[in-house]
């Protein structure tokens, strides 16, 4: 049997919006009463109003605990169980990727389900939707909670990242799902792939500034044409 590609992917919202969860840039259905996600996605705004980002951050896991996976999410599940070398690198912090069953999955830029304590070392699991109060308080020392996620202008974790980026240069095709590829360090990884000679192959609803460095792009979405995308790829290497 022919030797398997070993495969990175990096997600973006793009592949959770048939799961009914606004993305950042496609237009109004991305605003939250008229605020720009990255106008509140900043320790900035947290610290001038906690109230406020909390109200976001509560509204988006209402929305978030309503969703269920979709086709894309759940083909990126079965990639990972048939294939011996594969990497999940998510940017979403919705949690549907392990919904959907994929187990090994870098988050990027952390998971809206956990919440850490600005003063303390508490971190733990939150899934309470509502929250009972914004701000919530840690249990531990009473002082505000924060999202265990990354805003812009935080450092992402450097452990997750190198990761991600050893993923994406062993690779042999990165397939890029569902994002503009406009925020850094993230919209770089592909980079690495094709840095080693390998393929990038873009799945997405329009051209993004990656699109000019890919070996393929895929335009529809992801929910189809990533399973289609599989499917033929199954046949190809006699995958059952
Ligand atoms: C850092 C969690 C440094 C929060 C997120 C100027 C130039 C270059 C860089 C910068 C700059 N100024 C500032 C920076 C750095 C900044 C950055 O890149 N800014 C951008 C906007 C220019 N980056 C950072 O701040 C990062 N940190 O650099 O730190 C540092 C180092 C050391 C010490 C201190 C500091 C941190 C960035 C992380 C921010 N957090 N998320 C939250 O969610 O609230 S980012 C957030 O937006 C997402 O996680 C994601 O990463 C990012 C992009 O979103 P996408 O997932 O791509 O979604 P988007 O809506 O944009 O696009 C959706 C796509 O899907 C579209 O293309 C659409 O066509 C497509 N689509 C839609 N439907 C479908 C579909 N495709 C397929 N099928 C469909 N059905
Ligand atoms: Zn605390």
């Amino acid at each position: 049997m022919t030797k398997l590609p070993k495969i990175a992917v990096l997600t973006g919202a793009g592949v959770s919006k048939a799961s009914g969860i606004p993305t950042y840039r496609d237009g109004a259905d991305s605003l939250w009463n008229n605020y720009h996600p990255q106008e509140l996605a900043t320790p900035e705004a947290f610290a001038r109003d906690p109230r406020l980002v909390w109200e976001f951050y509560d509204w988006r896991r209402r929305n978030m605990a309503r969703a269920k996976p979709n086709a894309a999410h759940i083909t990126l599940a079965e990639m990972e169980a048939a294939l011996p070398n594969f990497t999940l690198v998510t940017q979403n912090i919705d949690g549907l990727h392990r919904e959907a069953g994929n187990r090994n999955i870098l988050y990027l830029h952390g998971d809206i389900w956990l919440v850490r304590c600005t003063e303390c070392d508490y971190r733990d699991e939150d899934r309470r939707v509502p929250l009972p109060e914004l701000p919530p308080r840690c249990p531990r020392c009473g002082a505000m909670l924060r999202p265990d996620i990354v805003w812009f202008g935080e450092a992402l974790d450097a452990r997750t990242l190198n990761l991600a980026e050893q993923a994406f240069r062993r690779a042999d095709i990165a397939l890029v799902v569902g994002t503009s590829a406009v925020v850094y360090p993230a919209a770089y990884l592909p980079h690495y792939t094709r840095e080693h000679f390998g393929q990038i192959i873009e799945f997405n609803m329009d051209r993004t500034d990656l699109s000019v460095y890919a070996h393929e792009v895929i335009l529809g979405p992801a929910e189809m044409t990533l399973p289609n995308w599989w499917q033929r790829f199954k046949d190809e290497y006699g995958i059952s």
